[in-house]
This record gives C-alpha cells, sequence and structure tokens, in this order.
C-alpha cells in the first residue's frame, strides 16, 4: 500500500516538473490582486449566506432586510417614489440586490487588504457587522437571538477569507511561496475552495430566500387578519384583580412575554388560506373548516392561565390571556362522536399531538375552545396562528395543541399524545400551586409587601397562606378574579426583621384541597411542594 501511494505522489510530482513552464501559474500581480478581490467576494458571500440561514431562527435578524428596511426608512421621498413606479413590484428585490452587491464589493475590498497584510481583512466583516447591528436593533421584534445570525456570518466570513488567502499565498512566489509542485497544490485548492464555498452559499442563499418569502407571506396573511368581535364578550376584569405591585407577575400576561413551550426547532409558519381543521376518527360525520368558516362562527372570549407541567415549582411557566375562540364542544357535536369514544387527539402541522379527555371537552361547565385571538390580536406566530386549543384546568402538553389542524377522536385505549411514551402521564389536570414573586431578594427591614399568584384552573383558589422561619401560617389577602379558570394575585404584609428570613406560601382551591409539601419534580404530571424563598433583611 505504502509503495504505490508513494509511486503516485512521485509520478504526479515529476509529471508537473515535465512540462511546469506550461502549467506553472506564476500569477502576475494583477492576477494575484484580482484573485485576492474574488476570495473577498466568496467569503462574503459564505458569510451572508450563512447569515440569512440562520435567520430562519429569528426572522428579525435577516441582515438583507435589516440593512433595506433602514434604506426605506432613510432614503428621501424621491428615491422611494421612484422606485415605487419606475420599478413598480420589483423594486424590493431590486433594493436588496444593491444592498448584497454593495456588501459584497466591501467583502472583495476586504480580500484585497487581507491579501497585502493579514488580518487587515478583518475591516470589511467588522464594518458590515456594525451596519448589521445597527439596523436590525431598528427592528420592531429584534430579540437577543436577532444578533446571532450577523456574529455568525461574520465570524465565518472572515474565517473563510483567512484560508483562502493563507492558499493564495502559497500560490504566489512573491509571497514567498515553496517550492513549484506545492504552489500547483495551491492553486487547485484555492479554486476548488472558491467553487465549493460559492456553490454551497448559493445553495444556502436559496434555501433561506426560499424560506423567508413563504415565512414573510403568511406574517402579512397574519397581518391582514381583521378578527371579528367576539358575539360573548368575556367578563370584565374586576378592579382589583391587578395589584400593580413592584415584582408582582400582571394578571393578564403579554403576547410578548408569554411562556412558548415548543418541540418544534422553527416557529411553524401557516398561511390561513392553507389552513383547515378536520374532525375525523369515531365520529358520525367527518367536518372540515376553513379560517373563514371559523371567523363567521360565533365567537366567544375567555380569560384562561396556561400553565405547563414542566413547570417547577416557583417556577414562570404559566401565562394569563384572553382568547378568542369557538367552543370546542359546539364543533364536536355537530361531529357527533360516538361511544366507545374518551378521548380527542388534537394534531398540530408540525406533528405535535395532545391527548384530551372527551368528556372534558363536551362539558358544558367548561369553555374549552379552538382560540384564534389572543389578548386582541390574532394568535402570535408562537403561540400558534392560525388557531391552538385552549382548555381551563389541564397542562398544555395534554391540551393545549397550537397550529391545530386535525381533531380525532378516539381513546386512550387506541392513542396516546406526544409526550405520553416519553414519561408524562396521559392525563394531565393542573395541579394547585402558588408562587412568591416579590420580595425576591434582599429588602430593608420594616413593612415588606410580599405578593404573588396562585392557580387551581377550573377549581378556582379559596385561601393562600404565608410564613416566615417555619412560623404559624398566616392568611394572604386574595386579590379579585375574573373566575376560577385563571390564577388570583394574593398578598400579605410582612413586619420584616433585620436577619437572615424564610418565606413559604401555600393555597387551598375551591374544593379545599391544600398543596401538598411533599415535593415532586415536573414529570410524570406536575411538581408539587411549597414555594420558599430566602430573604435577607437589612
Ligand atoms: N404544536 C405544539 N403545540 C403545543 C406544544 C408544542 O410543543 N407543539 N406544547 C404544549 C405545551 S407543553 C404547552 S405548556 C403549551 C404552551 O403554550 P404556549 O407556548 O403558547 O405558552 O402549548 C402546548 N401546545
Ligand atoms: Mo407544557
Amino acid at each position: 500500500m505504502g509503495g504505490v501511494t508513494s509511486t503516485q505522489q512521485h509520478s504526479s510530482a515529476t509529471g508537473r516538473a515535465d512540462d511546469g513552464s506550461a502549467q506553472d501559474p506564476d500569477p502576475a500581480p494583477e492576477h494575484a490582486y484580482g484573485w485576492s478581490w474574488l476570495a473577498g467576494v466568496v467569503a462574503g458571500l459564505a458569510g451572508l449566506a450563512l447569515a440569512e440561514l440562520v435567520a430562519l431562527l429569528a426572522p428579525a435578524g435577516a441582515p438583507l432586510t435589516a440593512v433595506g428596511s433602514w434604506v426605506i426608512a432613510v432614503a428621501p421621498a424621491a428615491v422611494i417614489n421612484f422606485g415605487k413606479e419606475v420599478l413598480g413590484f420589483a423594486d424590493k428585490p431590486i433594493l436588496l440586490a444593491v444592498v448584497a452587491v454593495v456588501a459584497l464589493a466591501i467583502a472583495g475590498a476586504s480580500g484585497r487588504l487581507e491579501y497585502s497584510r493579514r488580518g487587515l481583512g478583518a475591516i470589511g466583516p467588522v464594518l458590515l457587522a456594525v451596519i448589521v447591528i445597527i439596523t436590525v436593533s431598528r427592528q420592531a421584534d429584534a430579540g437577543p437571538l436577532a444578533y446571532l445570525p450577523v456574529l455568525v456570518g461574520s465570524v465565518l466570513a472572515y474565517l473563510i477569507l483567512r484560508t483562502l488567502i493563507t492558499t493564495l499565498h502559497r500560490w504566489d512566489p512573491r509571497k514567498g511561496a515553496p517550492a513549484q509542485g506545492n504552489r500547483a497544490d495551491a492553486r487547485r485548492g484555492f479554486l476548488i475552495m472558491t467553487g465549493v464555498i460559492t456553490g454551497l452559499s448559493i445553495l444556502a442563499g436559496g434555501v433561506s430566500r426560499v424560506r423567508a418569502g413563504a415565512t414573510a407571506a403568511a406574517r402579512q396573511a397574519r397581518s391582514r387578519v381583521r378578527l371579528p368581535a367576539a358575539t360573548t364578550p368575556a367578563e370584565p376584569i374586576p378592579e382589583g384583580a391587578d395589584l400593580g405591585l413592584d415584582g408582582l407577575t400582571p394578571y393578564v400576561s403579554d403576547n410578548a412575554t408569554f411562556y412558548r413551550i415548543d418541540t418544534a426547532l422553527q416557529v411553524p409558519v401557516v398561511d390561513p388560506a392553507d389552513w383547515s381543521l378536520t374532525i375525523v376518527g369515531m365520529v358520525e360525520r367527518e367536518i372540515t373548516l376553513s379560517f373563514d368558516d371559523v371567523l363567521a362562527l360565533p365567537l366567544s372570549e375567555h380569560y384562561v392561565t396556561l400553565t405547563c407541567v414542566s413547570n417547577e415549582v416557583g417556577g414562570n411557566l404559566a401565562g394569563n390571556a384572553r382568547w378568542l375562540g369557538f367552543p370546542i364542544r359546539d364543533l364536536l357535536a355537530r361531529a357527533r362522536p360516538q361511544s366507545g369514544a374518551d378521548m380527542v387527539l388534537s394534531r398540530s402541522v408540525d406533528g405535535f399531538t395532545a391527548g384530551t379527555p372527551l368528556e372534558v371537552l363536551t362539558d358544558p361547565d367548561r369553555d374549552a375552545v379552538l382560540a384564534i385571538g389572543m389578548n386582541g390580536e390574532p394568535l402570535p406566530p408562537e403561540h400558534g396562528f392560525p388557531a391552538r386549543l385552549v382548555v381551563p384546568g389541564l397542562y398544555g402538553y395534554v391540551s393545549a395543541t397550537k397550529w391545530v389542524t386535525e381533531l380525532k377522536v378516539t381513546s386512550f385505549a387506541e392513542d396516546q399524545g406526544y409526550w405520553t411514551p416519553l414519561g408524562w402521564s396521559a392525563h394531565g389536570p393542573i395541579k394547585v400551586a402558588s408562587r412568591i414573586d416579590t420580595p425576591s431578594r434582599a429588602v430593608d427591614a420594616g413593612r415588606v409587601p410580599v405578593a404573588g399568584v396562585a392557580w387551581a384552573q377550573h377549581t378556582g383558589i379559596d385561601r393562600v397562606e404565608v410564613r416566615v422561619d417555619q412560623g404559624p401560617w398566616r392568611e394572604a389577602t386574595l386579590a379579585e378574579t375574573v373566575g376560577p379558570d385563571t390564577w388570583r394575585q394574593w398578598t400579605w404584609e410582612w413586619d420584616a426583621e433585620p436577619g437572615q428570613h424564610q418565606l413559604m406560601v401555600r393555597a387551598t382551591d375551591a374544593d379545599g384541597t391544600t398543596q401538598t409539601s411533599v415535593e415532586a419534580p415536573p414529570a410524570p404530571d406536575g411538581a408539587t411542594g411549597w414555594h420558599t424563598v430566602d430573604i435577607s433583611v437589612n
């Protein structure tokens, strides 16, 4: 084996030496400069393509769109009108193309700089990264993740540039390149790398444009949705449901900060025009509804607090919103479930499923809805646009299917939801829980308001008690609430004396069940134990 390899190497080296004068690249300076520009452009293209690809996770961080929107914002009206009138529908793609060409020109110049002096080529990626970071920060929906694409992209661009320029130096005799054979290898390496990286970048860029185009279209479709007014509006929030204390969780959660649990790597984007809900399985009549069908139904609004089974004692995986939707029991009544069915397996476009007791969904006293609105807006994409289920009293994993597209009437014997084979209980009623939101750190001695939230969805909270340092339980004051399906704020005045203290809370539901002190982890059916915080009082 070794002999064969060495012979091959030998003959190939000889082959090159034989007709070396014809094949020796020996680039003249103009050519080397040209190749260095090309290296810069290719590295820039790779960085841009990767950034656009990563931006599929955080659309606000898509560099071309961010810079393009900024250009539109600062361009004089005359230029914008020229774009609209002369270029018409093509104005946006042309703008993005111009931005891309300018960026690649800067990247090309960086290649030339890196060729003359190692490290100098970082100027381009850094400059472009700064511009993109500034323009991304202007995007309304830019979270921390929105800066990831530009960081990953610019780092990759510079790494590729360095590699290409190093190879180019090995090819160039004036850069102290070694023997001719190695120069020929370097030349081949440079050309192959340039070609492969360009190909991959075009592929990645194409994929991300197609996907981003679909996302943008669906987001636009969402922005065009006009929710009808509720035929049955929600109960008004009573005065005094939100105590407005510093550090206390608001009674109604913001859509933007509402907790999120998804098994999907990417938020599914569904165009409502392509969406439908089908009721299948053990039913007398299969039915299918389009989004317009749902909009035409008499809708009602309900405040319901969602909770995740994975919430630890004292955790934040719960949120309260006003949901606009249609009662699932009325949908099921149209499909007429057959006897023997005891479960509805709801399925999402992303493959997630939840198994919900049929009895809960058909209960005339429980407002389980097919929801399309959240706090007065169409569902945010992250929370299931265009439609999801909301079922008071059950953990989300057995009830709250987002991007829901099918309800299969079936049985627990026959089917199971996504999480059940992974070690979670098939049934998931929410356990009574309470949490201390404030204080959460050191306080000054004296009167200190202790406050938090407690929930026992669908049963309701009757009592919350607090105790200090294992002392007697003291009854907290409960805030008002819309009803039993939401959490309730509570507060208690503490005469805090200097030193280290421990605060504990427990709640009792309207059935008289008090939270158990027995500590259990979230799996398989929800955590238990009393939330405890250690506070130093100065
Ligand atoms: N399609 C889909 N729906 C889903 C989930 C999911 O991963 N995929 N998670 C469920 C779980 S575990 C919970 S707690 C709630 C969370 O809803 P939210 O993300 O709107 O707060 O959604 C439920 N619906
Ligand atoms: Mo969950």
